[in-house]
């Protein structure tokens, strides 16, 4: 166990805030080619980079004339939203956080000392607080005009708090790679407003399933982690879906539906369950250079099937594969920035607003992305 944790009550103004601040930050990180080479010129985005635009960034989207523009991509919280034009390269990186705090069971909130009461659920133990920080490196390529491929690999950091039926309060935490995603994107319809491609990912084992850590009952040995603090899913999964955008002058729009698809079982014999996320959006062009967004997210995950053996489902909840399962609504909001012609600067944050899981389970409180975006 790392430390004893104060009781710390993060509260959603707290974190915001906190989140706002590492965009602010990443701003400074990506100071823009005009700010750097042209200081003395007062418009930061000079009309004249437009055409520098066009030649630089050739979108996705190839809607001609109009150039970048910074609704061509979704909202950061979004994967594998577009596609690029032949021979185009982009990196990108993103930090994202989620807060969780208090349990749930169904959608009702319950309290951690009845989940921890024998006379409640039981447990001796009970999760009541989950951070969570994953920076995600990601490349794509396009060798054609109807085919973008793209990987990302994930560096996830995870802490949780618990506190047990006798009182005592203690963090295990856990960090590292996790699962590698690669996809190809195939154009299945292209139009001047309008596009769909299909996205063919698969994700790979990488994320190490074997995460351990003390706690208060291991008498100071490294144990076992339950589920949701490993870093990986341990089996190969397929992440079939399909990914609809559509745009006029001062409006874009999408939707996209992903599945995940576990393949087997994994080395400690439990798969976690299947997920199925469905989001859509709607951005506005606020300028030329800047879009705020609006998002719903739907996730809906299964519970695990089989079960890692070493550990007890009758501890503490998070060890129990019957009680994972959840549907998760999400609102967010967010802006996208073009940069010079080729970065793009992002940020998305929301509140779940509609939460039903099969409890008692952590509840979200928080996610949030910060994204940088290059185009060459
Ligand atoms: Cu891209």
């Amino acid at each position: 166990m790392h430390a004893v944790c104060a009781a710390s009550k993060s509260t959603h103004t707290m974190t915001l805030s906190t989140f706002v601040a590492s965009a602010a930050a990443l701003t400074t990180l990506f100071p823009t080619p005009t700010q750097q080479t042209t200081p003395n010129e007062e418009p930061l985005f000079p009309a004249t980079m437009q055409e520098e635009d066009t030649r630089l960034h050739g979108t996705g989207h190839h809607h001609g004339e109009g150039g970048s523009r910074p609704d061509d991509h979704a909202p950061i919280g979004v994967m594998q939203d577009h596609v690029h034009a032949e021979g185009e390269w982009m990196v990108s990186y993103r930090y994202m956080q989620m807060d969780m705090a208090g349990s749930r069971d169904g959608t009702d909130r319950v309290s951690d000392a009845s989940v921890v009461d024998p006379a409640g659920f039981g447990f001796m133990v009970t999760p009541t607080e989950m951070h969570m920080d994953m920076h995600m490196f990601g490349a794509m390529y396009a060798p054609s005009n109807t085919l973008t491929l793209a990987a990302m690999l994930p560096y996830v950091d995870v802490q949780m708090d618990h506190v047990t039926r006798s009182g005592a309060q203690f963090r295990t935490s856990a960090s590292g790679v996790g699962d590698i995603a690669l996809a190809a994107l195939l154009t299945v319809h292209d139009a001047e407003s309008s596009h769909v491609h299909l996205n063919l990912g698969l994700s790979a084992p990488t994320g190490s399933i074997d995460e351990e850590d003390q706690t208060p009952a291991s008498m100071g040995n490294d144990v076992q982690l339950p589920y949701p603090m490993q870093l990986g899913s341990g089996t190969w999964d397929l992440r079939p879906g399909l990914t609809w955008t559509g745009l006029n002058d001062s409006w874009s729009w999408g939707a996209q539906a992903l599945g995940t698809l576990r393949m087997g079982r994994n080395d400690r014999d439990y798969s976690l369950g299947d997920r199925v996320d469905v989001t859509a959006w709607a951005a506005y062009r606020a300028t030329e250079r800047v879009s705020i967004s609006g998002r719903l997210a739907l996730g809906r995950i299964k519970n695990i099937d089989g079960a890692d053996s070493d550990l007890n489902p009758g501890m503490v909840p998070t060890a129990d594969p019957g009680r994972r399962a959840g549907t998760r609504v999400d609102a967010l909001v967010g802006a996208n920035a073009l940069i010079g012609g080729a970065h793009r600067l992002s940020l998305e944050f929301g509140y779940p607003i509609h939460q039903d899981l099969n409890g008692p389970q952590l509840e979200t409180d928080f996610v949030g992305t910060i994204g940088w975006q290059f185009s060459f």
